[in-house]
């Protein structure tokens, strides 16, 4: 089944937005298999967004999700790549469709308050970054077969 990281950012912890996020994700139907509050190092900043090193925004982009603690978790399902980032609404808030987490609660692509990986090829990067492989748990919830047909 598809993983993908999830990350609530500083400002979405700091505004008290961290359970709105997993509200939303859990009532999407995805399935919570890990979850940590944690405080980003200046190597695991630079390294998870490495792709971004070139660009003006960079160092920003690093003092700003080392700045406090973040929500680092796991979600689980069908497409849940697509469906995180669906969700999460476009980059920048004032793009984002209301609706999404970014489009209801942000208006500043530096405040955007969530992370999803964004394809196949990031998710398990980013996953791995974050968690150690028994951190992520496997188990059965009663609803499953009522969100996705078995
Ligand atoms: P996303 O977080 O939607 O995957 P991204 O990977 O392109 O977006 O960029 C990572 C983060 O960097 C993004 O959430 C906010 C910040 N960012 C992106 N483009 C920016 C820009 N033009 N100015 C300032 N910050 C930017
Ligand atoms: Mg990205």
């Amino acid at each position: 089944m598809e993983q993908t990281l999830v990350l609530v950012k500083p400002d979405g912890v700091q505004r008290g937005l961290a359970g709105e996020v997993i509200s939303r994700l859990e009532k999407r139907g995805l399935k919570l298999v890990a979850l940590k509050l944690m405080q980003v190092s200046d190597a695991l900043a630079r390294e998870h967004y490495g792709e971004h090193v070139e660009r003006p925004f960079f160092p920003g982009l690093v003092s700003f999700i080392t700045s406090a603690p973040i929500v680092a978790m796991v979600w689980e399902g069908e497409n849940a790549i697509n469906l995180v980032r669906k969700t999460m609404g476009t980059t920048n808030p004032v793009d984002s469709d209301p609706g999404t987490i970014r489009g209801d609660l942000g208006i500043n692509i530096g405040r955007n308050i969530v992370h999803g990986s964004d394809g196949p090829e990031s998710a398990p990067r980013e996953i791995g970054l974050f968690f150690r492989p028994e951190e992520i748990l496997s188990y059965e919830r009663s609803a499953d077969p009522w969100i996705t047909e078995p």
